[in-house]
């Protein structure tokens, strides 16, 4: 097998029809590629990412992140018991939101619920499930693709129009750079963030051999609902303290308290390959999460069979919740100005 210098590897990027929505409207795919041989697959629909191959030292690739093949696939996961937003950008709030009701400058606000009586992700049709349009795509020096969608006032009664707009790059460092921003029409409440199962051992195993950190002693305590109750739990030396590396775990849904600046959030490492993914954010928390699921009713790409211990979500964000915890960041975006979230998944091969 011929290994290409990085001089000989050129950055690429490719848009291919992916599929149509019920409605007919077009979703594309758009594969770019670093001067490494990093590549990302993305499609319109929710923003998405189908696909992450990483190189390694040896020479070999690995898909970080698990997918589906099809178009129908995505649409119909949706429709699982609990949809697992594979790959997905979650908004216009990631997390719950308690009975679906907030009050915004002395208004009460009622969502649509989709969690019991509460909203998850953005309500029953959130970011996630909508059509995003690509305003640029970059190849040569720096890949990167520019997607926006536009959220009317209104939509899952959420108050005003939000432009949003988020960028992928794929850095010489072999980073996926995540960069979201958006403005409104009004006074509302934005929290986005990006869904993939990452699984560095390749999209067809599990993590649970995969070492995981957590860099912070602090979590969100929750209802048996998984609603946050506003206290911050201390977790060292109890099953949550992932300070120090520890096996991934098989089950967990929480949110970690990001509180040491400029360091890094969370790390994951496969001794099997020898690869090691670091999270960073500028958002006050990540939600870590091992259980998404297919039930065996949507096969993954390659016709995989994923399970709940196929891969495992670093969903930075703010708190969930946060708009009924005063004692929580603020999650209020005002008219006029703007919201920014960065993330960087970093990938070394050791
Ligand atoms: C809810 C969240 C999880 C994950 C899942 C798809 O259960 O609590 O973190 O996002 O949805």
């Amino acid at each position: 097998m011929e290994i290409k210098r990085n001089s000989q590897i050129k950055t690429t990027s490719t848009k291919d029809l992916f599929g149509l929505m019920p409605d007919g409207t077009a979703i594309y795919a758009y594969e770019l590629s670093n001067k490494n041989g990093m590549k990302l697959k993305v499609i319109t629909y929710g923003a998405t990412i189908t696909k992450l191959e990483m190189p390694l030292k040896n020479g070999e690739m690995v898909d970080v992140v698990l997918g589906f093949d099809s178009l129908e696939s995505y649409i119909q996961s949706f429709n699982l018991p609990s949809p697992p937003y594979m790959g997905a950008t979650v908004g216009r709030y990631a997390g719950r939101i308690y009975k679906s009701t907030f009050s915004l400058n002395r208004k009460k606000i009622i969502l649509n619920k989709n969690d019991n009586d509460n909203s998850l992700h953005g309500g029953a049709i959130g970011f996630s499930q909508k059509v995003w349009t690509v305003k640029d795509i970059h190849s040569g020096k720096k890949s990167s693709i520019t997607l926006t969608y536009s959220s009317p006032a209104g939509e899952e009664n959420y108050p005003g129009k939000l432009e949003v707009e988020l960028t992928y790059t794929l850095s010489k460092e072999n980073e996926l750079i995540i960069e979201y921003s958006a403005k409104t029409t009004e006074d509302t409440v934005v929290n986005l963030t990006h869904h993939s199962y990452f699984n560095l051992d390749g999209h067809l195993s599990n993590v649970l051999d995969q070492e995981l950190i957590v860099n912070t002693h602090r979590m969100l305590e929750t209802s048996v609902e998984n609603i946050p109750t506003g206290r911050f739990l201390e977790i060292e030396n109890t099953d949550f303290d992932f300070f120090a590396p520890k096996k991934c775990p098989s089950k967990i849904d929480n949110t970690f308290v990001l509180d040491r600046k400029d360091e890094f959030a969370a790390s994951l490492f496969n001794k099997k390959n020898n690869l090691k993914m670091t999270v960073y954010t500028n958002q006050p928390g990540v939600h870590i999460y091992v259980g998404g699921n297919c039930f065996n009713a949507i096969k993954g790409k390659a016709n995989a069979d994923y399970h709940p211990l196929s891969g495992i979500c670093f969903e930075t964000q703010n708190y969930p919740d946060a708009p009924n915890n005063q004692n929580f960041p603020s999650a209020v975006l005002k008219k006029g100005a703007e919201y920014t979230h960065n993330t960087i998944y970093k990938f070394q091969s050791f």
